[in-house]
Order: structure tokens, then sequence, then C-alpha cells
């Protein structure tokens, strides 16, 4: 059967007008559309559509409440608030987890299922995320949805239904002709990242309290009295589980039971797989490790489970947890710990950093002492003072930041922090913009030694003039000691004074002199990059080097010219320009070149505006061309890439699995072009 018939067909839209059918007709194309943008994260129209017609139903729905069905998309605002959650007693409890932590762990726990069973074979696994949410159960009588409830003890709930009737991707009818009479479907109820951070947004905007992570924003979305606002937060879900099942066969394998939960509309997350054999679950863990930070929600960990549900039944249950699965934690990336004070760190642009600076405390595998708290807004907002026990959080490779402060362990003697008026370090005046967020120091390189070391730090960096041996010890030493104040005087350096420095070997003196030596070739990217332009980072210097050719084109450049290099816009242009036009930044490249740092110089890019004032939108997948590919031509001829499709649009270039873009622009009448077509147009213009 198709998905079509499943909602009700979208093109036979009732011709006469017959209320019924109508209502019937807006209520399978809304949940058609539902299903596709929540379930099949492939939305099907834009989102000004779907509010028309949700907005039809709702004003026929009023006309005639004998109309209003429970499983109408309509009835997914929320109502009246409870006084209280009822308990619900699970007719089959709702079992924990046992965790593991090392490639040991799951080695013992395949070699004890092996055992269990018997057998001498590789076992096959279904491989699942271990969602950082919370855990429901969904009960569905005869295809409709009539009770949810949340883990509580296992044993009991809350009864949550009118909340849970709020998440969209939980279908309020089953899509099937034949359901089983009773289903509890189980799996975890979660926000996205992205959705937290909007929340967040708007909780800052109403002064009102932010929540500390996803998970506890979801948790404390889905445990409202009132689930009017708990169908303003965009809460997800997603099966792994099953309690229940009357009237259909259970599934034979684990893997095949999340199928069937797909083909009834039920959000599965893609994220899975069946394994063999221990490798194959420690192959998992490491993939989706690397994956982690880029899923659009969090995890804990990967769940691994026997696919095979006899087996499973073979090994039952130890206590409250089934033998037969077993959740392989990631390392924790949030732990507590106490602000033992809070410093400020001077940038290399002279940007003030509060930075808390921690007892020490283990995340996710690394020590942490510092924590940054951004600027002077985010310690107010989060109300962090020193002795405050906090949340500290390091999630990737991203700095560890302190995300929240525990007020109930508050000391009496914590104390507020108040930001400098001067620099800490050279006693210049501290100047905040109004329509910024950082406080900067006012004494530019020339005063203030730690944006003179933040900037010589930078020049020698590896990704700018690589000078390998001039760590941050050896730089801060020569900037001390007066030998060093701008990067020209790197080069003038010599063996003598090197080595005269503490904990500085003749040997490593000379070492450092043959990398100041190496790094005089270079590239010019490298060396425009090096120069410490703000908002000019690796991308932008690589792009300015490639549109100018040379740096005497550069330096002679003008506004215009540089507005027309790729991803340059107003605010970066105006940096780029007022640093070459300052005099001492014109010496010192002067310097710089006099010393003898050379690049190989390229033939300026022709101006090419051929698709200047044209705007694109890229959609779908392209033949051979990727997104980024596609975009770096329709630049380079002086055209824009938006990100969605208006009336201003002047193509749409569309690939295979094309969206709701593609139906946009066929809807406006905006030209579609494919592959070849786009490739046609940025050669010829026309
Ligand atoms: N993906 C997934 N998460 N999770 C959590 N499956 C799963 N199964 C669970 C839990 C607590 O428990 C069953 C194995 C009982």
């Amino acid at each position: 059967m198709g998905q079509d018939d499943l909602f009700g067909s979208s093109v036979n839209e009732p011709q006469a007008y017959d209320v019924a059918a109508r209502a019937e007709w807006l209520r399978n194309e809304l949940n058609r559309h539902s299903h596709a943008y929540y379930v099949l994260d492939n939305p099907s129209i834009p989102d000004a559509e779907y509010d028309q017609l949700f907005r039809e139903l709702q004003e026929l729905e009023a006309k005639h409440p004998e109309l209003i069905v429970s499983d109408s998309p309509t009835q997914r605002v929320g109502g009246e608030p409870l006084p209280e959650f009822h308990q619900v007693r699970h007719e089959v409890p709702m079992l924990s987890i046992n965790n593991g932590f090392s490639e040991e762990d799951i080695q013992n726990f395949d070699r004890r299922v092996r055992e269990g069973l018997g057998n001498d074979h590789d076992i096959r696994y279904a491989c699942e995320l271990k969602f950082d949410g919370l855990a429901i159960n969904l009960r569905y009588e005869n295809g409709l949805l009539v009770q949810a409830s949340t883990r509580g003890d296992g044993f009991t709930g809350e009864d949550v239904t009118v909340n849970i009737r709020t998440i969209r991707s939980i279908p309020l009818k089953l899509q099937t002709t034949t359901p089983p009479s009773l289903i509890e479907v189980r799996g975890e109820v979660l926000m996205f990242k992205s959705d937290f951070a909007k929340l967040n947004q708007r909780q800052r905007t109403a002064n009102q309290k932010e929540f500390a992570n996803p998970r506890n924003a979801a948790a404390g979305s889905l445990r409202q009295l009132d689930s009017r606002i708990t169908a303003q937060r965009s809460l997800r879900f997603f099966a792994y589980g099953i309690g229940r099942l009357d009237g259909a066969p259970m599934p034979t394998r684990h893997s095949a039971l999340l199928d069937w939960y797909q083909s009834l509309g039920i959000a599965v997350c893609a994220e899975r797989t069946v394994v063999s054999g221990a490798q194959g679950l420690l192959d998992f863990y490491a993939v989706i490790g690397q994956r982690r930070t880029q899923l659009p929600y969090e995890i804990d960990g990967v769940v691994y489970k026997i696919d095979d549900i006899e087996q499973q039944k073979i090994l039952g249950y130890v206590s409250r947890a089934p033998r037969f699965a077993i959740a392989h934690k990631f390392p924790a990336e949030e732990a507590t710990t106490t602000v033992l004070d809070i410093e400020i760190q001077v940038g290399r642009t002279g940007a003030l950093t509060p930075v808390a600076r921690l007892a020490p405390v283990s995340v996710g595998g690394v020590t942490v002492t510092n924590a940054t708290l951004h600027n002077e807004d985010e310690v107010r907002r989060k109300d962090i003072r020193l002795g405050d026990c906090v949340i500290v959080r390091r999630a990737g490779d991203v700095i560890p930041e302190v995300v929240a402060n525990v007020p109930e362990r508050r000391p009496d003697n914590a104390i507020e922090f108040v930001m400098p008026t001067a620099c800490p370090v050279c006693g210049s005046p501290i100047v905040r913009l109004e329509e910024e967020a950082i406080a900067r120091c006012s004494g530019g390189w020339l005063k203030c030694a730690a944006q003179r070391k933040g900037g010589l730090l930078h020049f020698v960096s590896r990704r700018a003039m690589d000078i390998e041996g001039l760590g941050e010890q050896l730089v801060e030493q020569l900037v001390d000691k007066g030998l060093v104040n701008t990067p020209a005087d790197f080069y003038h350096l010599t063996l003598d004074t090197l080595s005269d420095l503490d904990r500085m070997a003749k040997k490593s003196a000379q070492n450092v002199l043959d990398a100041l030596e190496k790094s005089k070739t270079t590239t010019l990217a490298r060396f425009i990059y090096a120069l410490g332009i703000r908002h000019v980072g690796e991308s932008t210097a690589k792009s300015l080097a490639k549109h100018f050719g040379s740096l005497d084109a550069l330096l002679a450049s003008d506004e215009a010219r540089v507005l027309e290099v790729a991803d340059i816009g107003p605010v970066v242009a105006l940096s780029i320009l007022s640093f070459f036009s300052d005099p001492l930044n014109r010496q010192l490249i002067d310097q710089l070149r006099a010393s003898g740092i050379h690049w190989e110089e390229g033939e300026p890019e022709q101006s090419n505006d051929l698709l200047a004032g044209k705007t694109f939108v890229l959609t779908g997948t392209l033949p051979t061309l990727s997104r980024d590919d596609a975009r770096a031509m329709i630049e380079a001829a002086g055209g824009k890439v938006a990100g969605s499709v208006s009336k201003k649009t002047s193509y749409v270039v569309a690939g295979e699995e094309a969206g709701s873009k593609l139906t946009r622009a066929e809807e406006l009448g905006v030209v579609i072009l494919d592959e070849e077509q786009f490739l046609k147009l940025v050669e010829s213009g026309s």
C-alpha cells in the first residue's frame, strides 16, 4: 500500500463542498506532511502552506465541532492545565539497562551472552543510540494513542498523555488498516540541540531561567501540568522497545520490530545497524563516537541488544535489567566542580574573556581546571560567582565552558564577579561598543603585552608562518625581556640572544633560527593570515590571496575590489582596509619583506560578474558537483546563494531527492536548472 493510501489520497481533493470530507482530507494532508517533516526528516511542503491548511481545518472544526476527532492534528495544541499527573502502573515493567564503559566490559558482555546461549558462533546484535532524554511508554489501542506515561520507577509512572499528544513525531493514529488490538511502544522523548538553543534564546529574551542541557529542557517541557507550554516546545521521539502486544505476531528480531514501527509511522532513529560479534559492537561504538558531536541530538552512549528475540528470551533478566542488552557509555561530557576564581584573559584583539579557575575535575576523561565564561553578560545571565558549585561541560574539541550554577549548593560567602574597568595587563581603559557583547582593552599592540603576545603567537602558529620551537613560554620571555615587540623582530634574533634565555640550549636556539629561516619561504595566504587582521581567518586569507594574486594588488585595492572577494562582506572589508591603511602595519609589512619573507605571486583573478545580481538556491544532490563546489562557482561569477526560495530567487539548481524547495520554486515559477544547465549558465551566463 502506498503512503498516500495510508493517509488518504492527496490527489482526491473533494470537488463538491462536503464539509466532513473536506475536514478528513485536510486531516490526512496535514498528517502526511507532518510525518514527512518529523519522522522522515524530508519536508514535503513549505511551512506557510502547512499553516494555511492547518488554519482551514481549525476554522472548519470551530464551525462544526461535531467533526473534531481525537487524532486530528488540531488536537495537538495542549489543553487546560492539570491539577496533577495521575499515576500509571506499567503492565510490563519498564526496565533499566546495564552500563559498560570499557572495551573489556563489552568483551565480557559478549562472552556472557555466548556462554548463556551455549553458542560458539558470533552473535548478531542490533546496535542503536543511547539518547539523552526521557523514557516513555505509548499505549495504542486498535491503532489509536490512548495513553502515554513516563518510566517513573519502572513499575509506576505518570500519565503525560496530553503532553505527549503535542509531539508531532508521535502519531495519534498508527498508519495501518490492521492495527494490533494493543501495542505499547517504548522509546525516548528528547529535544534536538538546535531546538534547545532556540528555547534558551526565547527564555533569555523573556528573562526566564535557561535550561542547563537538552535533557533537562525535554524533561521540564514534558512534565508540565500546562500542556499548552509543552506544545510550544519542540520535542521529538524515537522508538526502541516494546511493552505489551496483543492481536499481532511479535517480530522475531529486534531490528524487524524497529522496521515495523517505521512502517506504522512511528519515528525510529536512522543510526542503527545489525553487527556480528564483539568486534562489530566496538566498531559501531567507534563510528558513532566520531560522529557524536555532529548528531542533531545528544547521546550518552550506544546500546547493543541481541537481535534474535528467541535468544533474548533464553537469556532473560537479572534484577531489573535484561541480560541480552548493554549500554556502552561515552565518557560524560559534564561534571560539577567549584569556581575558585574568575580571571580576565586578554586576547590578541584585546577582547577580554572572563575565565573560571576551577577545582580540578575530570570531564570526558580529561582534567579540566579552567573554563570559559565567554563575556560579562554571560557571567551575569548565568549568575556565576566565586565559590559557586557549577556544571562544567566539555564536548569534543570545544573549549570547556561553565554551563550553569547549582543554586542549592551556593555557599553563603559566594562573591559576585565585577568586570574591571582597566585592562588587568596594561592598565589601559576598557571599552565596550554598544552593539558588541565583548569588552576590549584599548591599549592595542604597542601598550598591551597580552595583545602583543597573542598576536606574536598567532604569527608563529602552525597555520600561519609555522615557526616550530617558538612556543608560548619562549614568546613570553622574548616579550617580557623587550627583545621582541613586533613579528619583524623575530627575524633579527641571534644565536647569542636566544641562547642567553632561560631553558634554552645552543642547539634549541639554532633550531629556532633554522625554523625562522625556513618560514621565510611561504605563501601569500599564510602571510595575510599571519598578520592577524580582525575577521580574517584562514579561509578569508586564502580567498584574498587567490583574488588579488599579489600583496601589492591587495595593498592598492579599495572597498569595491575587496567586496568582490567571495564571502567578504562590508564588516570584514572595513577591517581589512583599515588594517592596511595604518602606517604602522605598512611599516611592519615592509620590514617583514625586507627580512626576506617571500612567496610566489600569482595573477589576479579576472573579475567575473556573469551572475552579478542573480540569486541561486541549491537543493537535492547533484550528479557530480558538491554543494560547496556549486556555491563556489556561483560566488566566483558574482552570484549569491540563498537558503530558501522566494519571489526574488533567480534560479533553483535541483538534484536528486530535491525537497520542498523544488516544490516552492515550481509554485512561484522560478527557473529550475539541472546540473548540466547550471554548468552551461556558469560558463556562458545564459
Ligand atoms: N536505544 C535504546 N535506548 N535504550 C534505553 N534502547 C534502549 N533500551 C533500554 C533503555 C533503558 O532498555 C531495554 C533494553 C530494557
